[in-house]
């Protein structure tokens, strides 16, 4: 018994050191002879190449090898678009023998360069699987292919009075899978909590080939470790998701909101502290946007600018969000709170715009979500999206810029604005770093010291966005050497071979 537990355990010690010198090998990239194999799997319609007998030419491929921002591109020959969960897996199992890397891609909105391959790996792109599976409009359960849009899940269900958990500004384009893979945060967190908590099941095609099928309907399953929690967030280092389980909430039947303009960042805490009491049960967003965001937004078409009156004087503004079941008694509850804070003694807003119809609900929505792309119009952005404590979210902004001005880098000859704004329900701040091109002076400049900046208030270097090919290097601010380790661990058990999304996630 006990001699051939040794001899066990040995085999597994072989076995995985065998691994590791895999994984540490480089990759292998695509060969016509591969290309073979996959025409086997998909129709010639499912398969993009740059070699035959596919041949397309190589700026067919630059949208895939291009990630949203055009910061990270990669040199990838194939494109691979399955429609089953079957054809995943023989995609993958056949890759994880040549050792071929492979990069999942959802709707490549990602902004931390995660979906876009680091070499020449296979992009396997999920748009082709999209349709939805079930709904059960009684338990609000959603079960639907990983790649089907957020904004036609949104649309789905919206006849049947549900609503997604999640909300983002590039519900258009991103996907489903995109966002669990991601672990997105978005709009409606404050009220609906994480995708760790939405998320009922996942089906997911493991680095082998082998389809782990979780895609429980359940609401509660405590049969031990609850392993889909693994690759929510994983970003596709761990296996790629096929089918997504997730719990949708009834449509509130009243959503109103507003903007606040306040004379300084100061007010924005004692603000959320007054607009949660009074609003309670039925606040759903408090978002906060500064002044260079909004004026931003508004110079780029985003949303209708608020009158000049509106906002003289206004150092940054907070859009507040209310989802309710009663019309009459929301709009009552909000109404109170906007009297209390204009005629308080010493008033923490100076103004408030309330919408008053579905239109000016998402004028005012456009001003805060269209800050991103607002930013991308206006220049190339360097992008942190930070937890710290909502108290330092402007002395961040402002050290950044104070610190950039004394490298000499702050000007219409490098970085042109540095703008902070996020959710400040989540504690999750935006700091974008808006320069005219993406240089490595700037680049050395904000990095690490961003990074110190964040672990001197033991927040996190991603709040929401991951951590992806930018922030392997920096994981340690966030992350203990006893973390990382494990996280190596467990990358190690699942994708011995390391070929599922190199690069991205754990640090060399
Ligand atoms: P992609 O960008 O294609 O991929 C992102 C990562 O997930 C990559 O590592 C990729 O390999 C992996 N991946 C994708 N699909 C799968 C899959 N099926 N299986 C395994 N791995 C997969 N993010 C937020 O959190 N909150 C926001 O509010 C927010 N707002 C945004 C607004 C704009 C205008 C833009 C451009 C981006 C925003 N983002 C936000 C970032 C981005 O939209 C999210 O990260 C989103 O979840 C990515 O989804 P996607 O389908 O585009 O994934
Ligand atoms: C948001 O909250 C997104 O608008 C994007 O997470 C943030 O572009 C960004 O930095
Ligand atoms: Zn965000």
């Amino acid at each position: 018994m006990l001699s051939l537990s040794r001899f066990a355990a040995r085999g597994l010690a072989l076995r995985s050191s065998r691994a590791l010198h895999a994984a540490s090998q480089p990759l292998n990239s695509v060969t016509e002879q591969d290309l073979a194999h996959f025409a086997k799997i998909l129709p010639p319609s499912s398969i993009l190449s740059t070699l035959p007998p596919s041949s397309v030419a190589s700026e067919e491929l630059h949208l895939y090898n291009s990630d949203w921002m055009g910061k990270y591109r990669g040199t990838s020959t194939t494109v691979l678009k399955p429609k089953t969960t079957e054809q995943v897996s023989e995609i993958v199992k056949w890759c994880n023998e040549r050792r071929i890397g492979i990069v999942p891609q959802g709707g490549n909105t990602g902004l931390v360069g995660g979906s876009v391959p680091v070499g020449d790996e296979v992009i396997l792109s999920l748009a082709n699987m999209s349709k939805v599976r079930s709904f059960d409009s009684v338990s609000g359960i959603l079960v639907a292919d990983a790649g089907c849009i957020l904004q036609s899940l949104t649309d789905y269900i919206a006849p049947h009075n549900h609503i997604m958990p999640i909300d983002l500004g590039a519900k258009g384009s991103c996907q489903i899978g995109g966002n669990v893979a991601t672990n997105a945060g978005g709009l409606r967190l404050l009220r609906y909590g994480s995708l760790h908590g939405t998320v009922l099941g996942l089906e997911v095609v493991l680095p082998d080939g082998t389809i782990l099928d979780q895609l429980t309907t359940l609401r509660k399953d405590n049969t031990g470790y609850d392993l889909k929690q693994l690759f929510i967030g994983a970003e596709g280092t761990l296996g790629i998701i096929t089918g997504v389980s997730i719990l949708t909430p009834p449509a509130p039947q009243a959503s109103n909101n507003v903007i606040l303009a306040l004379p300084s960042f100061k007010n924005v805490l004692p603000l959320y502290e007054i607009v949660k009491r009074q609003l309670s049960e039925i606040l759903s967003a408090f978002e906060y946007i500064d002044r260079t965001s909004y004026d931003l937004a508004v110079k780029h078409g985003q949303g209708r600018a608020l009158s000049e009156e509106d906002v003289e004087g206004a150092e940054c503004f907070v859009l507040v969000e209310t989802s309710g079941g009663k019309r009459e008694h929301d709009e009552e509850k909000l109404n109170n709170l906007l009297e209390f804070l204009l005629e308080a003694d010493e008033p923490l807003i100076n103004t408030g715009v309330l919408s008053q119809n579905p239109a000016q609900f998402s004028s005012l929505w456009a001003l805060r979500e269209g800050v991103t792309e607002a930013v991308s119009k206006e220049g190339k952005p360097y992008k942190y999206d930070i937890s710290v404590p909502l108290s330092s979210f402007q002395d961040v902004v402002d050290g950044t810029r104070e610190h950039l001005k004394s490298k000499g880098l702050y000007g219409d000859h490098a970085v042109k604005y540095v703008v902070g704004y996020g959710h400040v329900g989540d504690g999750n701040l935006h700091l974008n770093v808006v320069a005219n091109s993406y240089t490595p002076e700037i680049q050395a400049a904000l990095e690490p010291y961003v990074y110190e900046v964040v672990a001197s208030h033991r927040g996190s270097i991603s709040a929401e966005h991951g951590v992806g090919a930018m922030k392997t290097h920096a994981l340690k601010y966030s992350k203990s050497d006893v973390s990382i380790a494990w996280m190596k661990k467990i990358k190690q058990i699942f994708d011995p071979r390391g070929i599922m999304n190199p690069g991205k996630v754990l640090p060399e």
